[in-house]
């Protein structure tokens, strides 16, 4: 049940007629237990008196300027007493003591951000009173405020140190902290932010877009994005500037290779075996011999996470936008098997049957445009895997073996890596390794 209690000056000492410097509370509000109700302000120290019990503070008795001693009436508290709650004189908190319950109450150095998360201070304190520091002339001196605004700048994340106290002898009060925090917001921005981990934005500071009216030079037409151009270009516009990326080039002579192909599409008509099947292959080969190519960053950047299966996604050309489909557990599958899958995946990619989970879990990505032409490209990764296959047409080229020039079928290679995860060295030794494979397939059986 709700009862009237007196709040009084507890204990203070041998302080007589000691002034109020700030009252913390109004009437009418709710308080919580140990929330400090008044400043009082000595030549020799500053102290808070705390409530002795959650309530409402029914009448205020002291006014700024009063000078009052131990047993002075304060206020009056209706509280919502409960069992344990201080008697009616709290132990008063020393203002400018450390917040931890039990530290001594002499000035010493302010406390660091992460201890001035801990909570407020227990009322538990001896009713010593804090000597306020005589003169605020050098910035190593203890903040001097209140508990209530070393709260309050706790909250707000203000290191009090940065501001200075506009109150008696430089004390530092509510007002001097959100003076502080409003200058703070004003200020430009003192370092560039720190590199974006995985998950967050990357906080571009760019030029506008430029607009243009492009009717004015010429005629025109508007025309939407395909639902998948929208959704596969937010992906790698992320991608690409959140990914440092770098392409390293190789080439594969796979003259062997092409006349296996070759041998076997002709064993198995029912079947279109191209080069890229034998690259999955060799592709799976390689994530084997360097595991962290096998692996992504997890959301905090910090760790890296190696996968134990082998999951390659394939990326498909469609009317409506690239997708990239992932074939599952390559390293089970033969190559027979691998372009009968392919067949299926890209032939569903390409009526826009692909489901969500057809796409996910891959390990790390090939992007074929052998079909097609070109000898070089740098595709973007697929986040959140570290490295991206492209395959260019192959050709024949005069390649030295030593005695003389000879026709050879050379593969060109364009491995795309995340240089946080993968160094330079690692990717050369990954297409070499590639290289190798695929210019002699027996190295797959090693
Ligand atoms: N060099 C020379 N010829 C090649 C070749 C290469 N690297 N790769 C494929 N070919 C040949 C194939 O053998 C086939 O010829 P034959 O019919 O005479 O055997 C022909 O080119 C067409 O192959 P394909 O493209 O239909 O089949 P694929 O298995 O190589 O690729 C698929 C399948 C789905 C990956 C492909 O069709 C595709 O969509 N590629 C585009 C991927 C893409 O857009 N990537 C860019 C993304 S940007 O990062």
């Amino acid at each position: 049940m709700a009862a009237v209690r007196e709040v009084r000056v507890p204990d203070i000492g041998d302080f007589r007629d000691v002034p109020i410097i700030e009252i913390l509370v109004a009437e009418g509000q709710r308080v919580a237990r140990d929330q400090g109700l008044v400043t009082l302000e000595s030549d020799k120290a500053t102290m808070e008196v705390p409530s002795p019990a959650a309530g409402v503070i029914r009448s205020l008795k002291v006014k700024v300027g009063d000078t009052v001693s131990e047993g002075h009436l304060i206020a009056l508290l209706e509280s919502e007493g409960e069992e344990g709650d201080h008697a009616e004189a709290a132990a008063p908190v020393p203002a400018s003591a450390p917040a931890t319950g039990s530290a001594p109450v002499s000035p010493g150095p302010a406390l660091p951000q992460a201890a001035a998360s801990a909570p407020a201070p227990a009322p538990s304190a001896p009713p010593t009173m804090t000597p306020p520091p005589p003169e605020r002339s050098t910035t190593a001196s203890l903040p001097y405020a209140s508990p209530a605004v070393r709260l309050y700048a706790r909250r707000l994340g203000v290191d009090l140190t940065k501001v200075s106290g506009s109150g008696r002898k430089g004390r530092i009060l509510k007002e001097d902290v959100e003076a502080y925090v409003r200058g703070a917001l004003r200020a430009p921005p003192a370092a560039a932010p720190a590199a974006p981990a995985p998950g967050e934005a990357a906080g571009l500071r760019l030029l506008p877009w430029p607009k243009v009216d492009f009717a004015k030079y010429g005629p025109v037409e508007s025309k939407p994005l395909s639902r998948i151009k929208k959704i596969s270009g937010a992906n790698l516009a992320r991608n690409w500037v959140m990914i440092p990326h770098v392409t390293q080039h190789d080439e594969a002579d796979i003259t062997e290779m092409e006349s296996f192909r070759r041998k076997l599409g002709e064993e198995h008509k029912e079947l279109k075996i191209t080069p890229l099947v034998f690259l999955i292959k060799a592709a799976v080969a390689a994530l084997k011999a360097f595991p962290h190519f096998n692996a992504s960053l997890d959301e905090s950047g910090e760790n890296l996470v190696l996968k134990r299966y082998y999951h390659i996604g394939v990326a498909v050309d469609t009317p409506e936008g690239l997708v990239v489909p992932v074939i599952r557990d390559c390293d089970r599958k033969g190559i027979l098997d691998l372009a009968r899958e392919l067949a299926e995946v890209s032939a569903k990619a390409r009526a826009g049957k692909l489901s969500p989970g057809d796409m996910a879990g891959g390990c790390f990505s090939i992007s074929s445009l052998g079909g097609i032409g070109g000898t070089a490209f740098t595709p973007i990764i697929n986040a959140p895997e570290v490295a991206i296959l492209g395959v260019s047409r192959s050709q024949y080229k005069p390649v030295w073996n030593g005695e003389r020039f000879e026709p050879r079928l050379m593969l060109p290679l364009s491995l795309s890596y995340d240089h946080r995860v993968i160094d330079g060295a690692d990717a050369a030794r990954f297409t070499g390794f590639l290289a190798r494979v695929l210019g002699d397939l027996r190295r797959l059986l090693l």
